[in-house]
Order: structure tokens, then C-alpha cells, then sequence
């Protein structure tokens, strides 16, 4: 984390549990994306569940169906305050999710959760998650606006009744909304006759299984076609100490063009396991 411009989205973050940056990228990029996922929205089927919503389409994926999605993921700004939440609780930070979502006409409120709530076991100590929504339709009171509960971040809500009102995250096209996964929202009903359009890209803790199984969307043939930070991100290296590995070996191994049957299962430590065990192995060989 360097300039001040990070400094104040990671204080409005850490205080309120959520920000809206405006103008992230250009609204172009967007409608560029947009016109990439145009078919698939076309062809998606409504969800089914009372947690997807009925009346709304998702698909995940995305960094197969445009590259603008790869751009997003690799934002700098976002990258810097998804490092800066969660870097202090891993050793390196994932891609959760790439995911679109378009509400329909007629769609109830979401129900008002914590993503981090995918994840069992006491929460409190860090966070998990950074999410961010990038509009691709505008964003409007009536047509399902995230919904975003300040400060739910720091007290846990054990009821729906004792949450005060939201935030309604009304933005345009290249603005980026960010939340914590410990921050409670959802998405808005849609009282339109539009579809209000989003995708949500995700950031998590490295050790974490992720939201949507990187591998099975993006399977080495795919992910060759990936830069080495896009290819990390989506999965393709380990969490030290050995987390995520194909035998024994960085899975950024299955991206070589030659891929060797018996990969030499290799150490991957953090220095401190790396001084730890080397020093126990010296008393073990007698001082060598
Ligand atoms: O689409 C939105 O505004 C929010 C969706 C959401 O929070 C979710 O599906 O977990
Ligand atoms: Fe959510």
C-alpha cells in the first residue's frame, strides 16, 4: 500500500466495511465487456433458489468469456486493497469469483448476507473476502442496486430486524463498489422493466477453497493463454508451505509445453519453515 489515493478507499473500507470508487476504469472497458457476455446473458437460464433469485441470471467464468474480465481482475487500485485487507492473514491472496449477474424485472430483494459466511468457523480475527461489483448497466434505487449495510463489519448481526437501513450503491458503468465479506448487503429488487447487469469479482484469502473451483473453469489449456500474474491468481500456484501443489510441484508446472510425468516433488516454504526445518535436519545429518 503506497499512495494516498489507496490509503483513503482502504480507511473508507476498514471504516464503513465498504466504498464506492467512481470512474475505476473507462466506461468503454465496460461496455467492451458487456458486448463480450452479451450471448451468454442471452443464453443463462434464470437461477433457481431463493438465495440466487429466481428472476436472476448468473455464469461464471468470466476470464474465459473476455479478456476485459482479466483486466478487472488485475486492476492495480483493487489489487493493492485486496493485498492490503487480506495480506496480513495469508501469504498471497486468490480469485474467488468472476461471475455475472443480471437481475430481472420483477426480482425480489436478495436476502441481506455475509459472503464470508460461505466459509464455517468463527470469524472475527481478519477478513476472508474482498469483493467488487463492477456495473455494467447503470445502477439505480428501482432497478437492484447492491444493497450495503454499514458497518456490519465490525458487529456481528444476528438478526435481520436489528440491521439499520443500507446504503444503496446507485453508480454508473466504470465505477467499482468494494465491500468486505464481513459487511452485510444484497442485491436490490428490480421494480424496472430492465435488467440491471453487474459482475463481481472477488479476491480471497490463498488458502481458501474458493467460490467458484478455479481449475474446472480455467483448465491449463485455458489458463496457458493467461499472463503469470492472471494464471496465480486463478489458481495456478501454491500457498507455502506446499498448498494447492501437483506433485509436489507448483501446478504452474501444467502450464509448461512440456509437462514431465514425475515432476520432482519440490519444498515450497515460507524462509522461516525453510530455516526451521533446515536446522533440524542439520542435527539429523550431524551438523551438515
Ligand atoms: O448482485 C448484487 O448486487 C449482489 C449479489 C450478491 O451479493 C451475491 O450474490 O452474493
Ligand atoms: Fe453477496
Amino acid at each position: 500500500m503506497t499512495g494516498p489515493r489507496e490509503a483513503h478507499w482502504l480507511d473508507q473500507l476498514q471504516e464503513d466495511g465498504y466504498c464506492i470508487i467512481p470512474q475505476l476504469v473507462a466506461e468503454q472497458q465496460i461496455a467492451a465487456l458487456d458486448a463480450d457476455l452479451e450471448g451468454a446473458f442471452a443464453q443463462a437460464p434464470l437461477g433457481k433458489g431463493d438465495f440466487y433469485g429466481h428472476r436472476t441470471k448468473r455464469f461464471g467464468s468470466l476470464l474465459r468469456r473476455s479478456q476485459v474480465a482479466g483486466d478487472l481482475v488485475l486492476q492495480p487500485l483493487v489489487l493493492s486493497l485486496a493485498r492490503a485487507i487480506l495480506g496480513s492473514a495469508c501469504d498471497r491472496i486468490q480469485l474467488n469469483v468472476a461471475q455475472a449477474i443480471a437481475i430481472h424485472p420483477g426480482e425480489i430483494e436478495q436476502f441481506p448476507h455475509c459472503d464470508q459466511d460461505m466459509w464455517a468457523g468463527r470469524k472475527g480475527d481478519h477478513e476472508y473476502l474482498l469483493n467488487v461489483i463492477w456495473p455494467l448497466t447503470e445502477f439505480t434505487r428501482l432497478n437492484g442496486a447492491t444493497r450495503i449495510y454499514p458497518g456490519t463489519h465490525r458487529k456481528p448481526v444476528d438478526n435481520l430486524e436489528s440491521l439499520d437501513d443500507p446504503i444503496v450503491a446507485v453508480c454508473k458503468p466504470g465505477d467499482a463498489i468494494c465491500f468486505l465479506g464481513s459487511t452485510v448487503h444484497g442485491a436490490g429488487p428490480n421494480q424496472t422493466e430492465d435488467v440491471r447487469r453487474g459482475v463481481v469479482i472477488g479476491y480471497s484469502l490463498g488458502w481458501l477453497k474458493p467460490y467458484e473451483n478455479l481449475w474446472l473453469a480455467y483448465p491449463p489449456a485455458v489458463a496457458k493463454e493467461f499472463s503469470p500474474e492472471l494464471a496465480e491468481l486463478a489458481g495456478y500456484v501454491q500457498h507455502r508451505p506446499n498448498l494447492g501443489n501437483f506433485e509436489g510441484q507448483c501446478p504452474s508446472v501444467l502450464l509448461s509445453d512440456k509437462v514431465p510425468e514425475f515432476p520432482q516433488a519440490t519444498d515450497s516454504l515460507r524462509p522461516d519453515q525453510k530455516e526451521a526445518v533446515r536446522e533440524f535436519a542439520k542435527t539429523r545429518r550431524g551438523g551438515r
